[in-house]
């Protein structure tokens, strides 16, 4: 691959800016901390310590494969792995029941409204709730309590699951392994890796990818549908992303997190004439929100909202001297963001009690008042407008066009355009699928997931998306994935004519599409599942035949584990350019490559060579042609 690639050299040199920035505020920034804590721990590393009792902690070496209690290297990887999904799953499925609390408390008065009437309508359809001759909000709260009771029912197994193959459930259950509830799944997880339970590393891996349905086929799921319901489904639509977004004669606020309940009110009110009146009391040309981390993709895939950039550019957004306000909600926030804010103006402002960080100012955001709150924190960034430091201003100039909202309506919406070419019915993937039967696209894969230090961050996103463009496979992203997609241009439809093969480049052209399509934050992986899954029953196969893979080049989080377990177990190839944190035990690299090959049909590739991971993935996609006779 190319290491002076063009793009790549314009991103990083305005991020040394920024970090000349830092040094002359006397600010630190990750680049600092991950030097000072270099080397790693070896152990931490292989998942080989164990600090599940006061026994410990236990660290297993060639001189002591057990701890105290005989655990060995599989059992305490093991159980390692399992807890760091159940924080995922917990994760994702704890922002899924926020979102399921603010569809309760919709009203025709109140801050949120329902803006998705049909797929209200057609999930209550599916759930068998009554809809005729109702009013819409009885229909939601109905809807909404459901989705709340599916979090710990007693008995049964979880409602999405029914949305899978007819043979993904069959294989789940014959595995053992279909989800039953989110709540039971994660204190499961919990119980087996306490200290005296399951020592057995292929229970473990079971466990997990159990833990993992749970998430992508309950919690998440419930989080992409009800914000959808709440907020819009996303269409395609045009944004711009990178720093550049940041504007030096308005009132820039940053809103940044997962859960779009707050940041959703803030978008609305910066659109208020009187808030935009205010801002130009105070000298500035207007308001302008940004977005970062899956945030971003959240406000982008609905509304247009530009994105600011993903995980590794939160200090750099607030380095730039140009942001009054970042207001957050939950997960992937930096803690030091809270003492950066002390080297500039910028007000950081948390609203969730399940992310306080200490030096940020903390405004509980609730569903009766958060029309008003959101007023509020605009009006606070605005009054900070006049606080900025001329001398620690930096203007960022890097942004790219990019068009956005490919949920699986937006997909559809988009082959319906082109079903005339190849079938004549609407509503059905058959266009996409006669693509890839004829060569025209040779398959597709999902990049999703996070930057993380050990990769040169957006690096090894935008250098694999480039190579398989090359090779005509189309790319859906999500995350800080599809933001490193976008500020590199591969979202813009002009990128066709610079990196697609000629295949996908007729394909984007007719389809008027870009050739990588953002559908969302991680929650929404949730939509890749059933894009996979409607695939996959329009073509009368199962998951794991079809021409499809996951990777994830740079992820760092707990929930990118949980999701590479639920995407395995849904029969989808998953690559890993970051090892997860099991090498120490022989037995669970085995397993998550291959032991699970023998469960679901699908496991791990593993490399942290970005040019040998696509290769890999290219392999596998033609080998699935191979085996389909395609
Ligand atoms: Fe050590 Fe066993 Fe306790 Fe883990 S559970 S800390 S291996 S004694
Ligand atoms: S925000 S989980 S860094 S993708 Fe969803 Fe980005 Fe990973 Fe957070």
């Amino acid at each position: 691959m190319d290491l002076t690639n063009p793009i790549y050299e314009r991103l990083e040199a305005e991020l040394e800016k920024l970090r000349e920035m830092a040094k002359a505020a006397g600010a630190e920034t990750w680049e600092d901390r991950k030097k000072a804590q270099t080397p790693q721990c070896r152990f931490g590393e292989g998942g080989i310590c164990c600090r599940i009792c006061s026994m410990g902690p236990c660290r297993i070496t060639p001189k002591s494969p057990r701890g105290i209690c005989g655990a060995d290297a599989g059992a305490i990887a093991g159980r390692n792995y399992l807890r760091f999904t159940a924080g995922g799953c917990a994760a994702h499925s704890d922002h899924g029941r926020e979102i399921c609390h603010t569809l309760m408390s919709a009203s025709p008065e109140g801050s949120y409204h329902v803006t998705d009437a049909d797929k209200l309508l057609r999930l209550a359809k599916e759930w068998d709730i009554e809809t005729e001759g109702r009013d819409i909000y009885d229909v939601a709260h109905d809807v909404g309590f459901t989705a709340l009771s599916e979090y710990g029912k007693p008995f049964g197994t979880q409602r999405f699951v029914s949305r899978a193959t007819e043979e993904r459930q069959k294989v789940w259950e014959r595995e053992g392994i279909t989800p039953r509830a989110v709540d039971r799944e994660i204190t499961t997880a919990m119980h087996m890796t306490h200290m005296g339970n399951t020592a057995d590393a292929e229970a473990l891996v079971r466990q997990s990818l159990r833990t993992g349905l749970a998430d992508g086929w309950g919690g998440s799921m419930t989080g992409t549908e009800f914000s959808d319901i709440l907020f819009g489904t996303p269409l395609p639509n045009d944004t711009e992303a990178d720093l550049g977004v940041l504007e030096k004669d308005m009132v820039n606020i940053i809103v940044h997190g997962h859960d779009p309940a707050m940041s959703e009110m803030v978008v609305t009110a910066a659109e208020d004439r009187d808030m935009i009146e205010y801002a130009r009391s105070k000298g500035a040309k207007g308001i302008n929100v940004a977005g970062l981390c899956c945030t971003a993709n959240e406000v982008a895939m609905r509304h247009g909202v530009r994105m600011g950039g993903n995980f590794l550019q939160q200090e750099k957004a607030m380095l730039t001297g140009l942001v009054e306000m970042m207001a957050v909600d939950v997960q992937c926030i930096f803690p030091a963001l809270g003492p950066l804010s002390e080297c500039f103006h910028t007000k950081v402002v948390t609203t969730s009690p399940i992310a306080r960080i200490p030096g940020t100012i903390f405004v509980q955001f609730n569903a009766e008042t958060a029309r008003q709150q959101g007023r509020d924190l605009v009006k606070m960034a605005i009054d900070n407008f006049e606080n900025r430091d001329p001398a620690k201003i930096f203007v960022p100039q890097n942004k790219q066009k990019a068009t956005v909202g490919y949920s699986c309506e937006g997909i559809k919406s988009r082959l319906d355009t082109v079903t005339n070419s190849f079938v004549d019915e609407l509503d059905t993937y058959k266009p996409l699928i006669e693509c890839i039967k004829s060569g025209v696209v040779r398959g597709a894969v999902a990049i999703v997931g996070c930057n993380n230090p050990k990769v040169r961050p957006d690096y090894a996103h935008i250098e694999i998306m480039k190579e398989l463009l090359r090779n005509d496979i189309v790319i859906v992203a999500t995350g800080c994935a599809a933001q490193a997609a976008a500020k590199a241009g591969l979202m813009d439809k002009a990128a066709k004519d610079l990196y697609c093969g000629e295949g996908l480049k007729r394909v984007c052209e007719l389809a008027e599409i870009p050739p990588v399509l953002h559908m969302g934050s991680c929650v929404d992986i949730s939509r890749m599942m059933l894009l996979a899954t409607g695939i996959a029953k329009d073509w009368g196969i199962d998951v794991p035949q079809v021409p499809v893979v996951g990777c994830a080049p740079e992820w760092m989080s707990e929930k990118a584990v949980s999701i590479a377990n639920y995407v395995v177990a849904t029969g989808i190839d998953t690559y890993l350019g970051v090892e997860p944190q099991v090498s120490g035990s022989a037995e669970m690299m085995e397993l998550i490559t291959e032991g699970t090959r023998k469960m679901v049909g699908a496991g791990y590739i593993i490399n942290t060579d970005c040019d040998q991971l696509v290769q890999a993935m290219i392999d596998g996609i033609e080998a699935k042609r191979t085996a389909l006779g395609i």
